[in-house]
């Protein structure tokens, strides 16, 4: 193949618009596992605004039967199948095209396009599975109206759905049946879908804002009906919300969700029929945590929420992703937050605010210090499935939150209005979004396009200055990048508008009235103040002592702030900042300062110690009675190891789980009174209720025992977790029971968690979400010298409910292992970095999307201390010379580069 038409690099600026237009598509499935033959027929013509060329349509892993012109056979020297697809010279401005295909989606392990799970089949299309179905111009700014024909056996296959509406269905010989969709709206081929099997579904219909009765559907396996009343609420919900907040109803007179045990990732937003990973649908008390609970509310919000910001509104080109995932994620934290404390509690919804900044930082920012570092839209990608990033959906949803913070939540609702005003129906840029937020509210935007355009994480430092005679109080900021990786700077260009929200904070600990310079009154205890150059000073007036600065409230930008507090200063903001998440913020500073430090120490052989004011800090928020539970167990939960070794010049895995270790320890002990206190008054009697107050106070109940299992004499913890282990009515309880017994057996032995393990595989054996929690306990525990866990983890590889081939089930072993665990991963002697170059090799042959995640792993190489740093780029070196994919080879090449 010519490298003009499948170049290797695909790049944003060679965006060319497509040679030919589909005006419809019909397509015909004979549904059988070894070779299911497709027929395809497609309107087609030239389109007017695109040069003139032969019709290129993309396909792999597919078998060319046959292709006709307005019904005329053509002969086999005018079409020329090739391995990325088919090749017509001549062809008619308008004409009609057939084609019949075959693939076999019994021997699909990709899990891209069409295949088979547990026996039924299942398609996912995004973001280029399509052509793995059919011959197509599989892009996304072609959009079409599909009609689909399935046909399969009956009694194998009962239930035959795909997009839209179910138009006819009936008998056909042979004990064969067929169902017809028809889709009314024009859709991108990533958003088709088709699933054929066994399946049940428990159904509701409601009526929306406008009156119509739309029916939903949440269909799974039959043994599982008794999982999915979670998922139909939060559908419910999901619905409600986006007619309340945004204005946007459902379009289709049925919307569909299935769960499938086999993919490769959360769910897809499929038009109409959305599919998920059973992880994000199935749920009841036995068999899931609070956790869960959590993310299928969040999931299925997202998933809905793309019907608007996706399906309606869909992307150009792949580059411009965030424009769906970025609007989509922010839609859906801001859904999960009205759900856990409405549109005003600002305490409970910063509960959801810290969970997504802790995850932005904890990975975001370590994928953009690494070599896979890309602005939010980046500029060239060599498979795009790689893309999927941290970068593209968490960094693109703050820089979506951003312009709310800006505008307001009324200026932004003004901005979403215009962009469905001005694109509805089409496929757009993430320019197209920032220019409908600019002209709804009266702003020029063009500086904030370097959000969308500079990888890396920016940095805001603050000097501060008070001046008594006049009262005026100085902060000064200043913005850059650090010694940022070589693959963001490359892209940076220059400053960037940082909305920087900030609040003063007196002696007593009450905010300060602001008044900035200027202004005839103070306004407000927060301001948002914008900073739009390398440095500028913003000067507050009024201020009758020298206050304390509280920084980049609710964290308003996605930035690292440098800022010199005391001890003192952070204790201070943490007992008394009236914005949630800076008090939360100050308890990390506070931590992690005394982390580093004592991971430091731990470097050079010295003694250990940990400070006694830190300790007292820590204990007055764990006894605020009137902080909430949730709110306290999330201050009281230490930076993650992968944080912390991240923050040090060159990361040492087990120096930071030394320092981590000994401060809980050190925690454990000085509060043991009040972790059996709080034990004892956060347990959560009678019935589950999977409320997030009742959520909140299981999780500070936990934490309270985990600690306790620190405790160089664990047997309280362990006493407490048996019982709790055996008289657990949820699975939060359950779960966190077991993993204090397997942290408990560090210092007691691996005898005292060895009875509830064993329970716990043969009371959920039917149930695989929960043996992949068995698995993840067991992979992401401490281990001790004389059993280290990748001689566990081995053995595991080896049960019978062991299988490779389940993206899952290898996520819950292997990447628990290798992403989760980091002090026994980064094991001096490179055992661990051995088992995941042989687990990248062996699932690159299965399915590359899986096998380039989990090499992910290891693309922080450089940031390691020498020996480690040597090992793994040996690992890395030897992957690269055994893998084939092309996802697996961008990771490595980008990694070694
Ligand atoms: N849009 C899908 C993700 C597709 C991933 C393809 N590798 C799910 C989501 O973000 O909603
Ligand atoms: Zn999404």
């Amino acid at each position: 193949m010519s490298d003009t038409v499948n170049p290797a690099v695909i790049r944003r600026a060679d965006y060319a618009a497509p040679a030919f237009l589909i005006d419809s598509v019909s397509l015909e499935f004979d549904l059988v596992p070894e070779r299911t033959i497709v027929t395809n027929t497609m309107r087609l013509r030239r389109n007017p605004d695109a040069a003139a060329a032969r019709l290129e349509l993309m396909g792999e892993a597919l078998e060319f039967v046959s292709a006709a012109i307005d019904g005329k056979t053509l002969p086999a020297s005018a079409v020329r199948a090739h391995e990325h697809g088919l090749t017509i010279e001549d062809v008619p401005d308008a004409f009609t095209l057939t084609i019949e295909s075959a693939c076999n989606p019994g021997a699909n392990t990709t899990l891209s396009g069409l295949y088979v799970s547990s026996g039924n089949f299942f398609t996912q299309c995004e973001a280029e599975g399509f052509r793995r179905i059919t011959y197509f111009l599989d892009r996304p700014d072609v959009m079409t109206t599909f009609t689909v024909t399935l046909r399969a056996d009956k009694t194998a296959y009962p239930v035959l759905l795909s997009n839209g509406n179910l138009i006819e269905q009936g008998d056909l010989p042979d004990g064969r049946h067929f169902a017809k969709w028809e889709d009314p709206f024009k859709k991108p081929s990533y958003l088709f879908a088709l699933v054929a099997g066994k399946l049940v579904a428990l159904e509701e219909r409601i009526r929306t804002g406008s009156g119509k009765e739309k029916l939903l559907q949440v269909w799974v396996e039959p043994h599982d009906l008794d999982k999915t009343r979670h998922a139909m609420d939060s559908l419910i919900n999901s619905i409600r919300w986006d007619e309340e907040r945004f204005g946007l109803e459902l379009d289709l007179d049925r919307f569909m969700i299935v769960a499938v045990s086999d993919f490769n990732m959360g769910a897809m937003e499929n038009k109409g029929l959305n599919i998920f990973n059973t992880k994000y649908v199935l749920a009841n008390q036995e068999t899931a945590t609070d956790t869960d609970f959590g993310n299928i509310e969040a999931v299925v919000g997202h998933e809905y929420f793309h019907n608007w910001t996706g399906n309606r509104v869909t992307c150009r080109d792949w580059f411009q992703l965030s424009l769906k995932e970025g609007l989509t994620v922010f839609r859906d934290q801001e859904f999960s937050a009205d759900m856990q404390g409405g549109a005003t509690d600002e305490a409970a919804r910063a509960v959801k605010r810290i969970d997504d900044v802790r995850v932005l930082r904890q990975m975001q920012f370590a994928e953009d210090a690494g070599p896979m570092a890309h602005p939010v839209r980046p500029e060239s990608y060599v498979e795009i499935n790689n893309f999927y990033t941290l970068t593209v959906y968490e960094k693109g949803a703050e820089v979506v939150r951003m312009y709310q913070t800006l505008f307001g939540r009324d200026g932004f609702r003004r901005g979403m209005d215009l962009y469905f005003k001005r694109h509805d129906g089409q496929a757009v840029t993430c320019d197209d979004f920032r220019n409908a937020m600019a002209d709804a509210n009266g702003r020029d935007l063009a500086q904030f396009e370097r959000w969308y355009s500079q990888a890396g994480t920016p940095r805001v430092s603050v000097r501060t200055a008070y001046d008594a005679a006049s009262q005026r109080y100085s902060v000064t900021l200043s913005q850059g990048y650090g010694e940022a990786a070589p693959a963001a700077r490359e892209t940076q260009k220059g400053p960037l508008l940082i909305p920087f929200a900030i609040g003063l904070i007196d002696r007593a600990g009450r905010d300060i009235p602001l008044r900035l310079e200027g202004e005839a009154a103070a306004n407000g205890t927060t301001r948002v103040i914008e900073l739009t150059e390398q440095e500028q000073t913003f000067t507050f007036v009024d201020v009758k002592e020298p206050p304390l600065p509280s920084l980049l409230r609710n964290f308003s930008a996605p930035v690292i702030v440098e800022y010199d507090y005391t001890n003192d200063e952070l204790a201070f903001l943490l007992a008394h900042d009236s914005d949630p998440f800076n008090r939360w913020e100050a308890g990390q500073r506070l931590a992690t300062r005394e982390l580093l430090a004592l991971a430091a120490r731990a470097q050079a052989g010295e003694p250990l110690t940990f400070d006694d004011s830190t300790v007292a800090a820590f204990s007055r928020v764990l006894t605020d009675e009137t902080l909430s539970p949730a709110f306290r167990e999330l201050a009281l939960v230490l930076p993650s190891e992968a944080y912390l070794a991240e923050q040090m010049a060159e990361a040492d895995p087990a120096a930071v789980h030394a320092a981590r270790q000994f401060a809980r320890k050190r925690l454990a002990r000085a509060l043991k009174n009040e972790w059996l206190a709080i034990y004892e008054r956060h347990a959560t009697p009678g019935a589950y209720e999977p409320t997030p107050q009742a959520a909140g106070h299981r999780a500070l109940k936990n934490l309270a025992l985990a600690y306790l299992a620190e405790l160089d004499d664990p047997a309280d913890a362990v006493r407490l977790a048996n019982a709790q282990y055996e008289h657990a009515n949820n699975m939060t309880d359950r779960a966190a029971a077991l993993a204090v017994l397997l942290a408990a057996s560090a210092a007691a032995g691996a005898g005292v968690a060895q009875g509830a393990l064993d329970d716990f595989y043969r009371r959920f054996e039917q149930e695989p979400l929960v043996i992949d929690k068995w698995f993840a306990l067991q992979a992401t525990q401490r281990g001790s010298a004389g059993r280290p866990v990748i001689e566990i983890v081995r053995t595991l590889m080896a049960h019978p409910a062991f299988s490779l081939r389940n993206p899952n089930r290898a996520r819950s072993l292997i990447f628990s292992f290798c992403a989760a665990n980091p002090a026994q991963f980064h094991a001096a002697d490179g055992s661990g970095y051995a088992f995941w170059a042989e687990q990248v090799v062996a699932l690159d042959a299965l399915n590359p999307q899986v096998a380039a995640r989990l090499t992910r792993s290891l693309e922080m190489w450089r940031r390691y201390t020498p020996a480690l740093r040597e090992r793994m780029r040996e690992a890395l070196e030897r992957v690269a010379t055994q893998v084939k994919s092309r996802d697996v080879r961008e990771i490595v090449e980008k990694a070694l580069a």
